[in-house]
């Protein structure tokens, strides 16, 4: 069996340096994937991250055709993933960056087991979110134990101005953007056959990988559509129906530096995930994340108003001791 320490350390790396490695020659199983996915975040969290969440994947069929893989699997997010509604996305984190469309459930509760996700308080409110996916494998190819040890290929996340979860809309239309042309169209009753089975999944996964859902903790469900390449410059937009809409741009590439006039950095490489010219609203402080209890946006409203998720700072990633050596940056 694979090293849990070793290859945890081989995928932390690839993903602190945006360098892509070959997948572990020695088989192995979910259940030591998961292990090394925990040691992953373990190293993350010792360098002053947090965890905004958890997340799901393959829940849909379009998703599972795309990669080749059939079990549903579970990860967690980083809070430093973080891109701010409306600003940019930092690509000199990325390897070979696709973004999707995601549902985002608000955790209203402690969920221990399967069962606390049918509390009634379990959800908070509910939103629209894009993911950023970024295998740390090259060529974006990998096992199912593999994509599970690289913690589900998590490297970012945006999410759209919270809504009041209503439970009775759950099968809702959902369109992916690129540059303002449609590149998917799904629904949301592709996601487990109705997504309202998501939080009871990530319980049901969560209690497996040891841990437990916290209150004000994101859930994405799952994309419900196949994911798009996200390329330097692509402005990426989601709408779900009756849940509004988030949007990123992707930081252009690196002016040459002889080329006359060639515009700035969108996002300077100094910056934590999200922080950006156009940030919009205030931006809070990092931990500020809305808990259950405060007040959700009504529908159609504050479409300005960033998700719950602060851009953290700094991250781990920002300059510093832990900052990796970039060329070219
Ligand atoms: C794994 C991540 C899958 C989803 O929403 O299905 C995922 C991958 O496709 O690389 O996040
Ligand atoms: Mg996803």
């Amino acid at each position: 069996m694979t090293d849990v320490h070793e290859l945890a350390a081989v995928l932390d790396e690839a993903a602190r340096t945006a360098r892509a490695v070959p997948r572990p020659e020695q088989d192995y199983g979910v259940a030591d994937a998961y292990r090394v996915q925990e040691e992953l975040i373990r190293l993350r969290l010792e360098r002053g991250d947090r965890l905004a969440g958890v997340k799901l994947g393959f829940t849909s069929e379009g998703k599972r055709r795309q990669m080749g893989v059939r079990d549903i699997i579970f990860g967690r997010v980083p809070e430093s993933s973080a891109i701010l509604d409306g600003s940019y996305a930092d690509m000199s984190r990325y390897i070979h960056p696709r973004v999707e469309p995601e549902v985002v459930y608000l955790v209203g509760r402690r969920i221990a087991s399967p069962g606390d996700a049918l509390a009634p308080d379990a959800i908070a409110a509910v939103a629209t979110g894009i993911e950023v996916i970024d295998s740390r494998y090259e060529d974006f190819r990998f096992s199912l134990p593999d994509v599970i040890a690289d913690n589900t290929s998590a490297a970012g996340y945006a999410v759209g101005p919270w809504q009041p979860y209503d439970p009775s809309r759950w099968n809702l239309g959902v369109v992916l953007e690129i540059d303002g042309r449609v590149v998917h169209a799904g629904s949301t009753g592709a996601i487990l056959g109705d997504p309202r089975r998501a939080l009871a999944e990530a319980a049901r996964l969560a209690l497996r990988a040891g841990t437990v859902l916290e209150p004000g903790w994101v859930l994405l469900a799952g994309a419900a559509t196949p994911a798009e390449p996200l390329t330097p410059g692509a402005r990426v937009r989601a709408e779900i129906q009756h849940l509004g809409s988030v949007s990123f741009t992707a930081s252009a590439p690196e002016p040459a530096p002889e080329a006359p006039g060639s515009a700035p950095r969108a996002s300077g490489s100094v910056s934590a995930q999200g922080s950006a010219p156009r940030a919009p609203g205030p931006v809070s402080a990092p931990g500020s994340a809305p808990r259950a209890s405060e007040p959700v946006s009504a529908p159609g409203s504050a479409s300005k108003v960033p998700g719950p998720v602060s851009a953290p700072e700094p991250a781990p990633k920002a300059p510093g001791p832990e900052a990796p050596e970039r060329e070219g940056s």
